[in-house]
């Protein structure tokens, strides 16, 4: 949605209104940065041809999100199916055959459903009317349910405004307790319906429904005589040539997939190998180390009489070479011979 800011009314003159020309000047750099096909020549100034192109691309842009929107849930019902036929052929053909049964009663549940009522009819409305808005369905008018259903007020229905109309319908369809019923194709039953609207209502195209606009359609034989609304499960949403394609698309990704973890093994296994080697080298380092450092040790202590190193290259426990009791024995005493006792030890008495 464009911001609110930038919504005109049909009578205000833009070009002759310089108090909103300068409001809208306050933040129009950023807005223009925000869409990419605007005029470049002309990046100072807010014009008339400025805002319509905006509205334009946004306008384009919306129109391709909800096309992505339908691509993307033909996608989904596809690989749903897909998923289906790979679950069915994992199985016995007696399992197969129950299983095949089961899913076809559920598809039959999902289509017993009431009538749906027409989106924008005069039945659709008046249903809202009566059940959400909780109103007299004698006195329907259309002016006053247009009002009550602008919910901002600002005199429009924008989508999503429109959108909420449908949830009574919607909900005749698909109840989010049943097994039957995806809520994912209630989505996109909601979007066509907010299509089939606007095609029918929007009369200029800006993807709002105007109150003028809103009243015409209510004069249209449509509007009390609409032809029967097609939910989702009328028709099928792809053809089987459609779902081979898009099957050979989905193997054609595995192949990919697999490839690429083909690659990342290899990789992997490249790196663990060349992680040991590593390793391996790493020891035979540290091993040399070891031997030349012990052999330096060695080759000290040989050449001036510091003790050798242990394995680790700390220091050997070295007695002493006197004894403490040697220190102040006499020279004779040194000997082997049986010694003199000591003259000189401290008297014990
Ligand atoms: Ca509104
Ligand atoms: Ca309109």
């Amino acid at each position: 949605m464009l911001p609110t800011s930038l919504k005109l009314t049909e009578d205000e003159d833009i070009n002759n209104n310089n108090g909103r020309l300068q409001s809208l000047q306050m933040d129009h750099t950023s807005l223009l940065k925000q869409f990419e096909h605007l005029d470049p020549h002309n990046q100072n100034t807010f014009e008339a041809k400025d805002l319509e192109l905006l509205i334009s691309t946004a306008t384009k842009d919306l129109e391709n999100y909800d096309a992505e929107r339908h691509e993307e849930f033909k996608r989904y019902e596809m690989l749903k199916e897909h998923e289906r036929r790979e679950y069915l052929k994992g199985l016995d053909q007696e399992k197969r055959e129950k299983e095949e049964k089961r899913m076809q009663e559920l598809k039959e549940k999902h289509r017993q459903h009431p009538k749906v009522n027409a989106p924008g009819s005069v039945a659709q409305l008046r249903e809202v009317w009566e059940e959400t808005d909780g109103l007299d369905p004698q006195e329907f008018n259309a002016k006053t349910f247009f009002k009550l259903h602008d919910t901002n007020e600002d005199g429009v229905l924008d989508e999503q405004e429109l959108e909420a109309l449908f949830t009574k319908e919607l909900e005749k369809v698909y109840d989010p307790k049943n097994e039957e019923d995806d809520m994912m194709e209630m989505e996109e039953e909601r979007l066509r319906m907010r299509e089939h609207v606007m095609k029918n209502v929007d009369l200029n195209k800006d993807r709002l429904v105007s109150l003028e606009e809103f009243l015409k359609s209510t004069e249209k034989k449509e509007f009390s005589n609409p032809k029967e609304w097609e939910t989702l499960d009328a028709k099928p949403l792809y053809t089987e040539e459609e779902l081979q394609r898009f099957e050979a698309e989905l193997r054609d990704k595995e192949e990919e997939l697999k490839r690429k973890a083909e690659n990342l093994r290899q990789e992997q296994d490249l790196l663990r190998e060349r992680g040991k080697a590593l390793e391996a080298q790493k020891r035979e380092y540290q091993q040399a180390v070891l031997e030349m450092s012990q052999r330096q040790k060695e080759q000290q202590a040989a050449g001036n009489g510091q003790p050798p190193a242990g394995p680790n290259g700390e220091l050997q426990f070295q007695p002493q070479t006197q004894k403490p009791e040697e220190i102040n024995a006499p020279a004779e005493a040194k000997n082997n011979l049986p010694a003199e006792p000591p003259q000189n030890l401290p008297s014990h008495t």
